[in-house]
């Protein structure tokens, strides 16, 4: 029952985790080949960015066939083997279910071009204005317009996202029993769920333009709508069938707008990853980045603890900069992947891990927009042309911000390939690769590699930690403190998020810290982390 509220998941990105085949692309034997590594790590259950045929525009994001392998990452019979032998290791398989949108390359779009086709309302398509201007006011998500003209239907479709990912559109009732026989068919092998792609803008109520002239112009329309609600329970019939399990990615959710996609008698979905505490260093969009102030982070979570009864806890994925340089320190890189681990470790909810957070991978070191493959990027950096914002401005932005630094190839060992790939990687492999690879730190028992294995154990043998309640102590500018409570078991974590030493009065024996220390005096160090009994 509810095996995911125990449950430890690590997401993969196929492209980037391990290649076998020595073509520089990460692959699904290679991910059998390293289940051992997560098994150590003791994870329940892995998240897979999608691994289905796709023209990756979006890296798999676009999907041209729901129920095939991409070659590239292996064949059916590779998938059929990960799902068994990761089940032989008490590991569960989610696969990404991305149904927002698919590649303009799948077949029902290439059949939608064609008005007098039973595929024609699969998406959204409009002639647009008289004086040919786009049907409406809305902007995408990547930087661009979200409608493109199709010659040969002489209309335009709608794509929240990137060009070739058109919308799909579930008006239209056929489209919706198309992506059911696609959760049948998935399930009848075997994964025990899904994270779900953008669920919260799947119905559009109307292609209306929009009165707001900010960023995200036609959301209004999309965000979090009664329609997708009814999709959602139509949807959980089957993953009530099988006993399916689902988080869903929702964009711009409160509190309340979360509790309506997970809440217990919602019957929708089991959890969703909200994005509060990843904006906390921007203005609105992640573009206008702003300094990390560690307060209003404590502030968010705590406040996200509070309000839901179960929080999907991340911090990492692979659309959003690594944690360390992030929300830590890279002058006290050890100590501080070690505290941002405890944290991820500790709160109350179920902890995701993205491929690399387990030893400490930053963000990438690339130093041209050539050396780049995420569609975001190279589209923000096209309209930031545009406006004739300066190279060295573009770049400085981008680099800040592309989903890239979370995609360069996992670092299995130092020297060249990383143990990743005897090829040319797909995207390059960061130079501090000779400093941090799993090789190095397997040999260490002061690694960050030991430190999540150490914490994930100990999630594992304390009830407390797992279901225990959340109650907040501290939330300063430096320190984050809170306690864990089951019955009479009582833990406390403090995590001192700043380069200078912090005072705490908090008592009790210490059971860990980052320093390694023997006793703990109401003084955290640098980037200390310590729970105490
Ligand atoms: O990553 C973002 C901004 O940089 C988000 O706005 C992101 O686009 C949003 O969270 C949706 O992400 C998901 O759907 C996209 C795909 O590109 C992402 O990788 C995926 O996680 C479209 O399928
Ligand atoms: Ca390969």
């Amino acid at each position: 029952m509810e095996w995911w509220k125990d449950a430890l998941i690590y997401q993969i990105y196929p492209r980037s985790f391990q290649d076998s085949n020595g073509d520089g692309i990460g692959d699904i034997p290679g991910i059998i080949s390293r289940l051992d590594h997560l098994q150590e790590l003791g994870v329940g259950a892995i998240w897979l960015s999608p691994v289905y045929c796709s023209p990756n525009a979006d890296n798999g994001y676009d999907i041209s066939d729901y129920r095939e392998i991409n070659p590239e990452y292996g064949t059916m019979e590779d998938m059929e083997e990960l799902i068994d032998q990761a089940g032989r290791r008490g590991i569960r398989i989610l696969m990404d279910l991305v149904i927002n949108h698919t590649s303009t390359e799948h077949y029902w779009f290439k059949e939608s071009r064609d008005k007098t086709s039973p595929y024609a309302d699969y998406y959204y398509w409009s002639p647009g204005g008289a004086d040919g201007a786009l049907p409406n006011n809305w902007t995408g998500f990547f930087g661009e317009d979200c409608w493109e003209f199709d010659p040969q239907r002489c209309e335009y479709y709608l794509h929240l996202f990137a060009r070739s990912q058109a919308d799909l559109n579930y008006h239209n009732p056929a489209v919706l029993e198309e992506i059911k026989d696609i959760l049948r068919f998935w399930l009848d092998k075997g994964v025990a769920g899904f994270r779900c792609d953008v669920i919260n803008i799947l119905w559009k109520d109307s292609l209306e333009s929009s009165k707001k002239r900010l960023a995200l112009t036609g959301s209004e329309h999309y965000l979090s709508l009664e329609g997708t609600h009814d999709i959602l329970r139509q949807l959980r019939e089957i993953w009530d069938e099988y006993g399916a399990f689902t988080v869903g990615e929702s964009v711009f959710v409160t509190p309340q707008r979360a509790r309506d996609l997970c809440g217990k008698d919602r019957r929708e979905l089991d959890l969703v990853f909200s994005f509060e505490h990843m904006e906390c260093d921007q203005y609105f969009l992640k573009w206008f980045k702003r300094k990390f102030r560690p307060k209003i982070f404590f502030d968010c979570l705590v406040k996200w603890q509070k309000e839901l009864d179960w929080n999907a806890i991340y911090l990492e994925n692979h659309d959003q900069p690594r944690s360390i340089p992030r929300f830590g320190s890279e002058k006290f890189w050890k100590e501080s992947g070690k505290l941002l681990a405890t944290l991820v470790l500790t709160l109350r909810g179920t902890p995701f891990l993205y491929q690399g957070q387990e030893i400490g991978m930053t963000n990438f070191d690339f130093t041209r927009m050539r050396q780049l493959n995420d569609v975001e990027s190279k589209n923000v950096d096209k309209v930031l042309r545009r406006f004739h914002v300066p190279q060295k401005l573009r770049w400085k932005l981008i680099a800040k911000t592309s989903r890239d630094n979370a995609r360069t190839p996992f670092q299995w060992e130092g020297g060249e390939g990383a143990g990743f790939t005897s090829a040319r990687p797909w995207l390059g492999i960061n130079h501090n690769c000779a400093a941090i690879n799993l090789a190095d730190q397997e040999g260490d028992g002061d690694s960050i590699w030991s430190w999540y294995k150490d914490l994930s154990a100990l999630r594992r043998e304390r009830e407390v930690l797992r279901r225990g309640e959340f109650v907040p102590l501290e939330a300063g500018r430096q320190v984050f403190a809170y306690r864990r409570e089951l019955g009479e078991e009582r833990l406390t974590v403090a995590l001192n998020f700043s380069d200078d030493p912090a005072q705490v009065s908090l008592d009790g024996q210490l059971l860990r810290s980052n320093y390694r220390r023997e006793r703990f005096e109401g003084i955290l160090q640098p980037w200390e982390a310590v729970i105490l009994e």
